[in-house]
């Protein structure tokens, strides 16, 4: 009897009455377009061609390469590859980096490599000559962090092992999604190889450079391996030059001297986070450049150089650091330095907000430092 039933009736007639015409679809997504479909035999006029919120994420919504595949299987070439670290189990606070990888594909999902020219520069790091792909993450272990660190060599080493899809220069460099900070001692290892000791530019709110014996080694030596000490054990390897430098540090450190004195040892000069209220962005750009000058360089990001209130979402967070448009002002700003490697790490999605702060910002961070490496192709051992 659904006739006595008259609010049915009613609600029927407001619906056809709000029939909404919406724009045409193709209208709406064209600029991000991959492939145009819309001439397909299956479906005429209707263009799917988009993946700009659609199917499984990548960094930028780049191509997914499997970089990883076994020998004799073909691999398409490339030239910038993001790597994901999935590891977690070096750090001394809160613990969660290891998704940091998916949280800052997620991040980036805004991004698209056409349409992505800069309202700065006019530059678009993904259209000038330089392949960039997306390479997944690499399968660490998270119950042995001795073996999850072999596991990070070999795909760095395989990675970028593979020949350049430009002709100019054969070596891929790698930009890292981590994962805590100890996840950079793989990546320093993988470049000496390629590029031989290079300066390092590290933002961080944390030295990083402890020596194992003041953080965790005092426990084993194998704790002695963490997100706090792994510049050190570069410079004992020898992976690091001694025109390196820290910008952003305000934390602490744990006595009077020799902390700063054993981090000058380990080749570092320090820009603090509030040098910035006197020198600003361009005093920043300036040093760095001058420190770095005449060597190849890999940019270390740890996102906790950024204020609490610009990136929540970290494992060792400490007030009074910089704002993202800060951070990327100094990153834009080192353009031509010869740019080896990078990474931005310590993502920690877990302690985000619904907003999604921290990852927009590493996303973003991400996409400076494959503008620098899209700005200045770089000459290897090889070459
Ligand atoms: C990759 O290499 C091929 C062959 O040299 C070239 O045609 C193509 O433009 C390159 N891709 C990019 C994105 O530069
Ligand atoms: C830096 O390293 C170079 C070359 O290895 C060396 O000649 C120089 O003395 C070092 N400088 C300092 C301050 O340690
Ligand atoms: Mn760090």
């Amino acid at each position: 009897m659904s006739n006595s039933i008259p609010w049915l009736a009613a609600l029927a007639v407001t619906a056809s009455a709000r029939e909404i015409t919406f724009p045409p679809v193709s209208g709406i997504q064209h600029p991000m377009a991959g492939v145009d479909m819309s001439a397909s035999p299956i479906n005429p006029g209707l263009d799917i061609s988009s993946a700009m919120y659609a199917g499984l994420s990548t960094y930028a919504n780049l191509p997914y390469v499997h970089c990883l595949a076994g020998e004799g299987e073909e691999v398409e070439p490339y030239d910038i590859a993001i790597l994901g670290a999935p590891f977690d189990t070096g750090v001394t606070a809160r613990p969660g980096a290891r998704f940091g990888p998916k949280g800052i594909r997620q991040g980036s999902t805004r991004i698209s490599p056409d349409f992505s020219y800069s309202v700065y520069t006019r530059k678009n790091a993904f259209q000038q000559g330089l392949r960039a792909v997306d390479c997944g993450d690499v399968p660490l272990t998270f119950l042995d962090n001795t073996i999850a660190l072999k596991q990070l060599d070999k795909a760095h080493k395989i990675i970028s092992g593979r020949t350049a899809n430009a002709t100019a220069y054969t070596v891929p460099r790698i930009v890292t999604l981590g994962g805590d900070h100890t996840t950079t001692l793989s990546a320093l290892r993988s470049t000496y190889n390629h590029w031989g000791e290079v300066s390092v530019i590290h933002f961080d709110s944390h030295l990083d450079t402890w020596d194992p014996d003041v953080l965790g080694g005092g426990l084993s030596h194998y704790a002695g391996i963490n997100h706090g000490t792994f510049l050190h054990i570069a410079h004992e390897e020898g992976l690091i030059r001694n025109t390196s430098m820290h910008a952003g540090i305000r934390a602490p450190v744990s006595n009077k001297k020799y902390d700063l004195k054993n981090d000058k040892a380990c080749g570092f000069h320090i820009l603090k986070a509030r040098d910035l209220d006197k020198i600003g962005t361009a005093g920043f750009i300036e040093k760095l450049k001058e420190r770095v000058q005449g060597s190849k360089v890999y940019i270390s990001v740890d996102i906790d150089v950024l204020d609490p209130a610009f990136a929540p979402a970290t494992g060792t967070a400490e007030v009074g650091g910089w704002t993202t448009r800060e951070l990327l002002t100094i990153l834009d700003g080192l353009t031509g330095i010869e740019l080896i490697g990078a990474d931005v790490v310590e993502v920690a999605p877990i302690y985000d907000n619904p907003g999604e702060t921290t990852l927009l910002a590493a996303a973003e961070v991400a996409h400076s430092l494959i503008q620098l490496m899209a700005d200045k192709p770089v000459k290897s051992l090889k070459d």
